[in-house]
């Protein structure tokens, strides 16, 4: 049985996982209109992976006897200057996820609600491995001279190692 804290916590988290595959899903269709697309399947396979974390916290919920109650998703931005740009508001997301996470994390450990820290590691391990996804990205860009203003080969060659950038990760 979870605590009614506990609960509001994984509850909302169902629902910022899909506010971040809408996000990243409408990051993928920037960069499609870019003619981007090593960076669209980038976005695309992220999108997927967080619906894939949201069925987990909602498989969880259920398990434990829980409804799950689905909040609002704003609509994302969809009007970003150039990739780089795209590619630093992901990381600062996943940032901010990183956050929520760590915060059930605490909560759930404060409240001797081992069952809940357990099943939270797995999104702790999740979280480092996809912000160290991001900074290997943003350090790619900058090897490749990838600066948010360049055209041609740097953002080319950018825009090739994103299509495989979660197959290296
Ligand atoms: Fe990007 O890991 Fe879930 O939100």
């Amino acid at each position: 049985m979870l605590s009614v804290s506990i609960y509001q916590l994984l509850n909302r988290q169902v629902t910022e996982e899909q506010i971040a595959a809408y996000k990243y899903l409408q990051m993928a269709a920037w960069a499609e209109k870019e003619g981007l697309e090593g960076a669209a399947r980038f976005f695309r396979i992220h999108s997927q992976e967080e619906e894939a974390h949201r069925d987990r916290l909602f498989d969880y919920l259920n398990e434990c006897d829980q409804e799950v109650i689905l909040g609002d998703i704003p609509a994302p931005k969809h009007d970003y200057a150039h990739l780089l740009e795209v590619v630093e508001a992901a990381y600062e997301h996943e940032k901010n996820v990183t956050r929520m996470i760590k915060n059930i994390a605490e909560k759930s450990f404060a409240e001797q609600d081992f069952q809940t820290f357990n099943f939270i590691q797995w999104f702790v391990a999740e979280q480092h491995e996809e912000e160290t996804l991001f900074i290997k990205v943003l350090d790619k860009a900058k090897v490749l001279g990838y600066t948010g203003q360049s055209s041609g080969e740097a953002l080319y060659l950018f825009d090739q190692y994103l299509a495989r950038a979660h197959n290296e990760a």
